[in-house]
Protein backbone atom coordinates (compact mmCIF):
# COMPACT_ATOMS: atom_id res chain seq x y z
CA UNK A 1 0.00 0.00 0.00
CA UNK A 2 2.65 2.55 0.83
CA UNK A 3 4.45 2.19 -2.44
CA UNK A 4 1.14 2.78 -4.04
CA UNK A 5 0.78 5.75 -2.19
CA UNK A 6 4.50 6.38 -2.80
CA UNK A 7 4.05 6.10 -6.54
CA UNK A 8 0.88 8.05 -6.87
CA UNK A 9 -1.02 4.46 -8.17
CA UNK A 10 -4.66 5.20 -9.65
CA UNK A 11 -5.81 2.73 -7.61
CA UNK A 12 -5.70 4.95 -4.16
CA UNK A 13 -9.18 6.30 -4.84
CA UNK A 14 -10.22 3.37 -4.22
CA UNK A 15 -8.05 1.62 -1.71
CA UNK A 16 -8.39 4.74 0.20
CA UNK A 17 -12.36 4.54 0.18
CA UNK A 18 -11.72 0.46 1.24
CA UNK A 19 -9.68 1.91 4.38
CA UNK A 20 -11.57 4.10 5.43
CA UNK A 21 -13.77 2.61 8.05
CA UNK A 22 -10.75 1.16 9.62
CA UNK A 23 -9.06 4.21 10.28
CA UNK A 24 -9.40 6.70 13.35
CA UNK A 25 -7.70 4.46 15.83
CA UNK A 26 -4.07 5.66 15.61
CA UNK A 27 -2.44 7.36 17.54
CA UNK A 28 0.27 9.40 15.21
CA UNK A 29 3.37 10.70 17.03
CA UNK A 30 5.95 13.31 14.87
CA UNK A 31 8.94 13.24 15.67
CA UNK A 32 11.00 16.57 13.78
CA UNK A 33 14.32 18.27 14.59
CA UNK A 34 17.72 19.24 12.57
CA UNK A 35 19.79 16.71 10.88
CA UNK A 36 21.48 14.36 13.44
CA UNK A 37 19.65 15.92 16.82
CA UNK A 38 18.86 11.73 17.07
CA UNK A 39 15.50 11.10 16.15
CA UNK A 40 15.51 8.13 14.55
CA UNK A 41 17.82 6.90 18.27
CA UNK A 42 14.41 8.42 19.51
CA UNK A 43 12.06 6.71 17.83
CA UNK A 44 13.62 3.47 18.06
CA UNK A 45 13.35 3.94 22.24
CA UNK A 46 10.08 4.89 21.46
CA UNK A 47 9.41 1.86 19.48
CA UNK A 48 10.62 -0.44 22.36
CA UNK A 49 9.09 2.14 25.22
CA UNK A 50 5.45 1.31 23.09
CA UNK A 51 6.31 -2.42 22.40
CA UNK A 52 6.71 -3.07 26.39
CA UNK A 53 2.67 -1.82 26.37
CA UNK A 54 2.34 -4.62 24.20
CA UNK A 55 1.48 -1.97 21.91
CA UNK A 56 1.85 -2.30 17.97
CA UNK A 57 4.14 0.35 16.48
CA UNK A 58 4.72 1.66 13.13
CA UNK A 59 7.10 4.01 11.92
CA UNK A 60 7.33 6.01 9.03
CA UNK A 61 10.21 8.13 7.79
CA UNK A 62 8.92 10.66 5.80
CA UNK A 63 12.04 12.26 3.83
CA UNK A 64 11.10 15.82 0.90
CA UNK A 65 14.85 15.51 -0.42
CA UNK A 66 14.15 11.99 -2.21
CA UNK A 67 17.46 12.30 -4.39
CA UNK A 68 19.64 11.79 -1.20
CA UNK A 69 17.62 9.57 0.60
CA UNK A 70 19.19 6.44 0.05
CA UNK A 71 22.03 6.44 2.44
CA UNK A 72 20.24 8.25 5.46
CA UNK A 73 17.01 5.65 5.43
CA UNK A 74 19.42 3.03 4.79
CA UNK A 75 20.96 4.28 8.16
CA UNK A 76 17.74 4.69 9.91
CA UNK A 77 17.17 1.04 9.07
CA UNK A 78 19.94 -0.23 10.49
CA UNK A 79 19.70 1.86 13.68
CA UNK A 80 16.27 0.33 14.33
CA UNK A 81 16.90 -3.29 13.40
CA UNK A 82 16.74 -4.42 17.19
CA UNK A 83 13.10 -4.62 16.05
CA UNK A 84 13.06 -6.13 12.65
CA UNK A 85 12.54 -9.20 13.34
CA UNK A 86 9.33 -8.55 15.61
CA UNK A 87 6.05 -9.05 13.76
CA UNK A 88 4.16 -6.04 15.82
CA UNK A 89 6.68 -3.39 14.24
CA UNK A 90 6.96 -1.84 11.02
CA UNK A 91 9.62 0.37 9.55
CA UNK A 92 9.32 2.11 6.25
CA UNK A 93 11.01 5.19 4.45
CA UNK A 94 8.74 7.14 1.78
CA UNK A 95 9.94 9.51 -0.58
CA UNK A 96 7.43 11.43 -3.05
CA UNK A 97 9.04 12.33 -5.93
CA UNK A 98 6.88 12.32 -8.63
CA UNK A 99 3.68 12.50 -6.30
CA UNK A 100 0.99 14.98 -7.35
CA UNK A 101 0.57 17.09 -4.38
CA UNK A 102 3.66 15.79 -2.89
CA UNK A 103 4.10 15.23 0.93
CA UNK A 104 0.90 17.23 1.56
CA UNK A 105 -0.79 14.31 -0.01
CA UNK A 106 1.47 11.49 0.28
CA UNK A 107 1.67 11.05 4.48
CA UNK A 108 -1.69 11.64 5.11
CA UNK A 109 -2.80 8.41 3.14
CA UNK A 110 0.28 6.64 4.30
CA UNK A 111 -0.64 6.99 7.50
CA UNK A 112 -3.60 5.58 6.48
CA UNK A 113 -2.56 2.53 5.84
CA UNK A 114 -0.58 2.06 8.93
CA UNK A 115 -3.47 3.06 11.31
CA UNK A 116 -5.74 0.67 9.06
CA UNK A 117 -3.28 -2.19 9.43
CA UNK A 118 -4.42 -1.79 12.79
CA UNK A 119 -0.70 -0.32 14.22
CA UNK A 120 -1.53 1.37 18.10
CA UNK A 121 1.14 3.96 17.31
CA UNK A 122 2.60 5.42 14.76
CA UNK A 123 5.73 7.48 14.61
CA UNK A 124 6.25 9.91 11.64
CA UNK A 125 9.92 10.74 11.86
CA UNK A 126 10.80 13.64 8.94
CA UNK A 127 13.95 15.02 8.20
CA UNK A 128 15.18 19.08 8.61
CA UNK A 129 13.21 21.71 10.04
CA UNK A 130 12.21 23.37 6.34
CA UNK A 131 8.15 23.97 5.81
CA UNK A 132 7.42 20.84 4.14
CA UNK A 133 9.11 19.13 7.28
CA UNK A 134 6.59 21.15 9.61
CA UNK A 135 3.91 20.25 7.34
CA UNK A 136 4.21 16.19 7.92
CA UNK A 137 4.44 17.65 11.30
CA UNK A 138 1.11 18.75 11.35
CA UNK A 139 -0.12 15.51 10.15
CA UNK A 140 0.67 14.08 13.67
CA UNK A 141 -1.48 14.04 17.12
CA UNK A 142 1.60 14.51 19.11
CA UNK A 143 4.26 16.54 17.91
CA UNK A 144 8.32 16.08 19.34
CA UNK A 145 10.51 18.54 18.53
CA UNK A 146 14.16 17.75 19.08
CA UNK A 147 16.80 19.54 19.96
CA UNK A 148 20.46 18.91 20.78
CA UNK A 149 22.96 20.90 22.81
CA UNK A 150 26.11 21.95 20.56
CA UNK A 151 24.08 22.39 17.53
CA UNK A 152 23.07 26.14 17.64
CA UNK A 153 19.37 24.87 17.76
CA UNK A 154 18.25 26.93 19.84
CA UNK A 155 18.15 30.34 17.11
CA UNK A 156 17.45 28.03 14.29
CA UNK A 157 14.39 26.39 15.76
CA UNK A 158 13.13 29.97 16.28
CA UNK A 159 13.51 30.71 12.80
CA UNK A 160 12.08 27.96 11.51
CA UNK A 161 8.91 28.24 13.51
CA UNK A 162 9.33 24.94 15.10
CA UNK A 163 8.79 26.18 18.74
CA UNK A 164 5.13 26.95 17.64
CA UNK A 165 4.15 23.65 16.62
CA UNK A 166 5.92 21.52 19.96
CA UNK A 167 3.84 20.13 22.42
CA UNK A 168 6.84 18.47 23.95
CA UNK A 169 10.30 19.69 23.34
CA UNK A 170 13.01 16.74 23.74
CA UNK A 171 17.00 17.89 24.49
CA UNK A 172 18.41 14.92 23.34
CA UNK A 173 21.92 14.02 23.95
CA UNK A 174 21.64 15.58 27.36
CA UNK A 175 24.74 13.68 27.96
CA UNK A 176 26.83 16.53 26.19
CA UNK A 177 28.25 19.79 27.37
CA UNK A 178 25.79 22.54 27.44
CA UNK A 179 21.95 20.41 27.94
CA UNK A 180 21.37 22.89 30.87
CA UNK A 181 22.00 25.55 29.33
CA UNK A 182 20.03 24.64 26.16
CA UNK A 183 17.00 23.80 28.66
CA UNK A 184 16.87 27.28 30.30
CA UNK A 185 17.46 28.95 26.84
CA UNK A 186 14.42 26.60 25.21
CA UNK A 187 12.46 27.43 28.40
CA UNK A 188 12.20 31.69 27.41
CA UNK A 189 11.99 31.20 23.49
CA UNK A 190 8.53 28.71 24.50
CA UNK A 191 7.43 31.01 26.79
CA UNK A 192 7.34 34.12 24.32
CA UNK A 193 6.35 31.71 21.13
CA UNK A 194 3.25 30.69 23.19
CA UNK A 195 0.37 30.61 20.95
CA UNK A 196 -3.38 30.09 22.09
CA UNK A 197 -5.06 28.97 25.07
CA UNK A 198 -2.60 28.42 28.12
CA UNK A 199 -4.42 25.18 28.79
CA UNK A 200 -0.96 22.99 28.07
CA UNK A 201 2.36 24.48 28.62
CA UNK A 202 4.59 22.16 26.41
CA UNK A 203 7.12 20.13 28.82
CA UNK A 204 11.10 20.21 28.12
CA UNK A 205 12.52 16.04 28.61
CA UNK A 206 15.62 15.61 28.86
CA UNK A 207 16.98 12.20 27.24
CA UNK A 208 20.37 10.27 26.64
CA UNK A 209 18.04 8.33 23.25
CA UNK A 210 21.18 6.48 22.62
CA UNK A 211 21.30 5.14 26.11
CA UNK A 212 17.42 5.18 26.48
CA UNK A 213 17.49 7.78 29.21
CA UNK A 214 14.93 9.98 29.62
CA UNK A 215 12.60 7.82 27.50
CA UNK A 216 10.12 6.49 30.22
CA UNK A 217 10.13 10.54 31.26
CA UNK A 218 9.01 11.10 27.26
CA UNK A 219 6.12 8.39 27.60
CA UNK A 220 4.70 10.24 30.21
CA UNK A 221 4.68 13.52 28.80
CA UNK A 222 3.34 11.76 26.23
CA UNK A 223 0.53 9.96 27.82
CA UNK A 224 -0.40 13.62 29.50
CA UNK A 225 -0.48 15.52 26.43
CA UNK A 226 -3.30 12.69 25.31
CA UNK A 227 -4.76 12.87 28.02
CA UNK A 228 -5.09 16.76 28.11
CA UNK A 229 -5.77 17.13 24.65
CA UNK A 230 -8.86 14.25 24.74
CA UNK A 231 -10.52 15.98 27.97
CA UNK A 232 -10.13 19.74 26.02
CA UNK A 233 -11.47 17.81 23.22
CA UNK A 234 -8.56 19.47 21.11
CA UNK A 235 -7.37 16.12 19.89
CA UNK A 236 -10.70 15.99 17.94
CA UNK A 237 -10.37 19.48 16.63
CA UNK A 238 -6.67 18.45 15.74
CA UNK A 239 -7.83 15.50 13.42
CA UNK A 240 -10.80 17.89 11.85
CA UNK A 241 -8.23 20.59 10.96
CA UNK A 242 -5.89 17.31 9.95
CA UNK A 243 -8.56 16.13 7.22
CA UNK A 244 -9.23 19.38 6.00
CA UNK A 245 -6.02 19.52 4.84
CA UNK A 246 -5.83 16.66 3.52
CA UNK A 247 -9.20 17.18 1.15
CA UNK A 248 -7.85 20.34 0.62
CA UNK A 249 -4.60 18.92 -0.67
CA UNK A 250 -6.07 16.53 -3.00
CA UNK A 251 -8.73 18.88 -4.36
CA UNK A 252 -5.99 21.43 -5.40
CA UNK A 253 -3.59 18.30 -6.76
CA UNK A 254 -6.85 17.09 -8.94
CA UNK A 255 -7.75 21.28 -10.27
CA UNK A 256 -3.55 21.43 -11.07
CA UNK A 257 -4.03 18.25 -13.07
CA UNK A 258 -7.34 19.15 -14.44
CA UNK A 259 -5.69 22.63 -15.89
CA UNK A 260 -2.50 21.14 -16.50
CA UNK A 261 -1.17 23.60 -14.36
CA UNK A 262 1.87 21.50 -13.93
CA UNK A 263 2.39 20.39 -17.59
CA UNK A 264 3.84 22.61 -20.62
CA UNK A 265 0.15 22.23 -21.85
CA UNK A 266 -1.52 25.78 -22.58
CA UNK A 267 0.62 27.94 -19.32
CA UNK A 268 3.93 28.19 -21.37
CA UNK A 269 2.49 29.96 -24.17
CA UNK A 270 0.18 31.85 -22.03
CA UNK A 271 3.06 33.11 -20.27
CA UNK A 272 5.23 33.63 -23.28
CA UNK A 273 3.03 35.93 -24.78
CA UNK A 274 2.01 37.94 -20.91
CA UNK A 275 5.70 38.33 -20.59
CA UNK A 276 5.86 40.08 -24.04
CA UNK A 277 2.70 42.07 -23.38
CA UNK A 278 0.50 40.34 -26.03
CA UNK A 279 -2.29 39.38 -23.08
CA UNK A 280 -2.68 40.46 -19.56
CA UNK A 281 -2.45 37.82 -16.80
CA UNK A 282 -6.13 38.14 -16.15
CA UNK A 283 -6.88 37.45 -19.68
CA UNK A 284 -4.51 34.34 -19.81
CA UNK A 285 -5.78 33.21 -16.68
CA UNK A 286 -9.10 33.40 -18.05
CA UNK A 287 -8.20 31.15 -21.14
CA UNK A 288 -6.81 28.39 -18.78
CA UNK A 289 -9.47 28.13 -16.86
CA UNK A 290 -12.29 28.83 -18.87
CA UNK A 291 -10.95 27.68 -22.26
CA UNK A 292 -10.56 24.33 -20.79
N1 LIG B 1 25.94 11.33 22.67
C1 LIG B 1 24.75 11.01 22.20
N2 LIG B 1 24.62 10.61 20.94
C2 LIG B 1 23.39 10.31 20.48
C3 LIG B 1 22.24 10.39 21.28
N3 LIG B 1 21.16 10.05 20.55
C4 LIG B 1 21.62 9.77 19.33
N4 LIG B 1 22.97 9.91 19.25
C5 LIG B 1 23.84 9.70 18.09
O1 LIG B 1 23.66 10.77 17.17
C6 LIG B 1 23.78 10.33 15.83
C7 LIG B 1 22.58 10.72 15.02
O2 LIG B 1 21.44 10.05 15.52
P1 LIG B 1 20.16 9.77 14.63
O3 LIG B 1 19.16 9.11 15.51
O4 LIG B 1 20.51 9.10 13.37
O5 LIG B 1 19.71 11.25 14.30
P2 LIG B 1 18.57 11.71 13.28
O6 LIG B 1 18.02 12.96 13.85
O7 LIG B 1 17.61 10.60 13.02
O8 LIG B 1 19.41 12.02 11.99
P3 LIG B 1 18.85 12.28 10.49
O9 LIG B 1 17.75 11.28 10.24
O10 LIG B 1 20.04 12.06 9.63
O11 LIG B 1 18.37 13.70 10.46
C8 LIG B 1 23.99 8.81 15.91
O12 LIG B 1 25.34 8.54 15.81
C9 LIG B 1 23.47 8.47 17.29
O13 LIG B 1 24.06 7.32 17.83
C10 LIG B 1 22.40 10.81 22.65
O14 LIG B 1 21.46 10.94 23.42
N5 LIG B 1 23.67 11.11 23.04
MG1 LIG C 1 16.98 9.72 11.16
Amino acid sequence: LISWIENASPALPMIMKELAPDTGRAHVIGVTGAPGVGKSTTATALIRAHRARGERVGVLAVDPSSPFSGGALLGDRVRMQEHALDPDVYIRSMATRGHLGGLAVATPQALRAYDAAGFDTVIVETVGVGQSELEVAETADTILVLLAPGMGDGIQAAKAGILEIGDIFVVNKSDREGAQALVRELRTMIALAQRGPQDWKPPIVMTVASEHRGISDLLEAIDRFRASQADTGRAQKRRVARARREVESIALAKLRAEFRLDGETGLDDLAEAVSRGELDPYAAADQMVIGH
